[in-house]
């Protein structure tokens, strides 16, 4: 796919998704940081099963950083949103295999506007760690929902969701599509963009590094939102590469 192409099919469907973002190589080392988690915190879903995500901030100087600030991603995310952006979060998901839990159905900007931005020119990246699968809980996108607005979200288990009666309406509408990837390819989708997750039933983890952006246009207002917004400064192409030996 051509990068114009790659922008049609974000603005039509509300995400897209890049083979291979990452090298075998690139992946392998992302997967030995990926269970070194810092601040590891449980999310339950509706089922009570553990969705762990480790959350961050800043742009950190580990190997995370030097993907969250790789051109490959960064130009991709300003490409899409058609400007400068800065880096809102990070996070490594996690799913254990047979314990792993869902997460329920829900927009990024649900939770975000109330963060204090006011449009939904935000995007995620989801890397795929391990090979995403529909047994393994691989995310799940409606195509098209990203035109739908902000929608209103509730709690369900401990998490932000969209109220189930409407998500029903909405896949009679628009189809539901599991974004089943390789290791090291990646989903690029739009704040509005919904999306959930089943538990994981296989016998394999499933772990995903996503981090997020948002335009630099759009900083929360009232000094509300993610820490302090940084003009986002470009890793060299080869800098995952130097952190091979750290994770031995
Ligand atoms: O890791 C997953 O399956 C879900 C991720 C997600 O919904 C999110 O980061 O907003």
């Amino acid at each position: 796919m051509t990068r114009s192409e790659e922008k049609a099919a974000f603005e039509r469907d509300g995400y897209v998704l890049v083979e291979n973002l990452l090298t075998a190589e690139e992946t392998a080392i992302l997967q030995q940081h990926a269970d070194k988690g810092r601040d590891v915190r449980v999310m339950p879903d509706a089922d009570g099963r553990a969705s762990k995500l480790d959350l961050w901030m800043d742009v950190r100087g580990d190997v995370f950083g030097a993907v969250a600030r790789q051109a490959r991603i960064v130009e991709r995310v300003r490409a899409l949103l058609g400007e400068d952006v800065y880096h809102w979060h990070s996070k490594v998901m996690m799913k254990e295999p047979r314990v792993g839990g869902a997460w329920e159905w829900h927009q990024d900007y649900g939770y975000w506007y109330t963060d204090g931005c006011l449009y939904p020119r935000m995007l995620s990246c989801m890397v795929a760690l391990d090979p995403a699968t529909k047994a393994n809980g691989c995310l799940q996108v409606i195509p098209g929902s990203h035109l739908l607005g902000r929608l209103e979200h509730g709690k369900s288990g401990g998490q932000s969701a969209i109220d189930p009666q409407r998500i029903e309406a909405v896949l009679e509408r628009l189809p539901r599509v599991y974004a089943e990837m390789p290791a090291g390819s990646a989903l690029f989708f739009h704040g509005n963009t919904l999306h959930s997750s089943g538990p994981n039933t296989s016998d394999v983890p499933r772990r995903a590094f996503i981090c997020c952006y948002n335009a630099w246009s759009n900083r929360p207002y009232g000094g509300k939102g993610h820490g302090k917004p940084q003009v986002l400064e470009l890793a060299a192409p080869e800098a995952i590469l130097a952190f091979a030996a750290a994770a031995k």
